[in-house]
């Protein structure tokens, strides 16, 4: 497929309630979508940057940089007809994963829609046709407000809970947590806060019966994290300090993790994502999906992926509603109450219809790219 134009439009939506986590706070969710247009169709591909660099180097004004002086140009006018070609023309630019994903899942969802399938299928996944899902909590000012966002969320029917730590703010709530929900699938995520220094506060969590410990040390460490695994019995499970298949393949040669948190973003996008899920499925090493606040574009790309089997755990996706009041995709999404499942989009490529009102209705920025 000639790819014969790109968009790029920048949005933000307000987030129906703040996000906080250990590197910052969260009001408005920013997001670059990017539009690829050939033979009538569109892809759609999501940038799942921020504007401050805190979770990740990439801001949105980098990743419009990477995409638009360098990404964007490479693909214009080429003939696209398999997404193993995609990396080739991206090979040039030495990391920058978010922005690379954004291009990169979009021309996936476009092979897909001209294929008519869904990309779930064209992934190899889309076995299930629902994903078990779970909650993400951020830090709240008080216990209180954390005891009772958790118990609405449980009474909604999500059937897991992650709650977001910092120093600080980890043994007493969590533990408060636990011992108002003694049976809840309950799991932390540090966010890279702590230090081995820390170790005996993570040993101490070992009595909570929590299903994983998400990033506790350094963002782009991996040695200390092989230190703290063996000194503790609960499973801990990376993110922000893998980016790359051989990233993973370093973490499980060092024991440095028993789970892997998988977002597309974070490695560069669906042809690294699928790598790493042949590596962890070989390495018996169970996945979920992550989440980054996505519009519907990037959640439904995340369903679309968690349809593969090695994706053994619940996602951290969400329902519509708990992020935005109005999306820009349709239709929104909502938990499956009975099983905190959300049901994978049927359609061709991502399987959501994106509402170029409600995008233009919250841009910031907006470029056109011809070949
Ligand atoms: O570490 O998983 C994270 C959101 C932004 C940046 C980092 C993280 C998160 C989340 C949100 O935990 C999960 C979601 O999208 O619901
Ligand atoms: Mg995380």
């Amino acid at each position: 497929m000639k790819i014969e134009r790109i968009e790029l439009h920048q949005i933000s939506q307000p987030l129906v309630h703040p996000f906080r986590t250990s590197f910052g706070l969260e009001l408005d969710r920013p997001s670059i979508l990017v539009a690829i247009f050939s033979e009538g169709l569109v892809g759609w591909g999501e940038c799942t940057a921020d504007n401050v660099p805190g979770y990740s180097y990439e801001t949105n004004q980098t990743a419009w940089h990477i995409l638009s002086d360098f990404l964007i140009p490479a693909v214009l006018g080429q003939d696209i007809v398999s997404p193993g070609q995609i990396p080739a023309y991206f090979r040039h630019v030495r990391g920058h994963p978010m922005a690379k994903t954004a291009l990169e899942n979009g021309l996936w969802d476009l092979l897909a829609k001209a294929q008519g399938i869904p990309l779930g299928q064209m992934l190899g996944g889309g076995q299930r046709d629902r994903v078990e899902v779970g909650v993400s909590i951020g830090i709240q000012p008080e216990l209180d407000d954390l005891l009772r966002r958790v118990d609405s969320f449980v009474e909604k029917g999500y059937g897991r809970i992650k709650l977001k730590i910092e120093p600080g703010w980890e043994l007493e709530p969590v533990s408060a947590v636990r011992h108002r929900h003694p049976d809840i699938r309950l799991m932390v995520d540090a966010n890279s806060a702590f230090t081995l220094n820390d170790a005996t506060l993570f040993k101490a969590m070992d009595d909570l019966k929590l299903l994983m410990i998400e990033q506790p040390l350094h963002h782009d460490d991996i040695a200390d994290h092989a230190k703290l695994q063996a000194q503790i019995k609960t499973p801990i499970c990376l993110d922000e300090s893998l980016h790359t298949p051989n990233h993973v393949r370093w973490a499980i040669e060092l024991h440095a993790c028993r789970v892997v948190n998988m977002k597309v973003g974070r490695v560069g996008g669906f042809n690294n994502a699928l790598a790493i899920h042949q590596m962890c499925l070989e390495a018996d090493l169970p996945m979920w999906c992550g989440g980054m606040l996505e519009t519907g574009i990037g959640r439904a790309a995340n369903l679309q992926l968690s349809t593969l089997p090695n994706f053994r755990l619940p996602g951290d996706i969400s329902a519509t509603e708990r992020y935005f009041a109005e999306d820009i995709a349709e239709p929104a999404f909502h938990l499956n109450t009975a099983d905190s499942t959300i049901t994978v989009p049927t359609g061709p490529g991502i399987g959501v219809t994106v509402m170029l009102d409600r995008i233009e209705k919250n841009r910031q920025r907006h470029q056109v790219f011809t070949a």
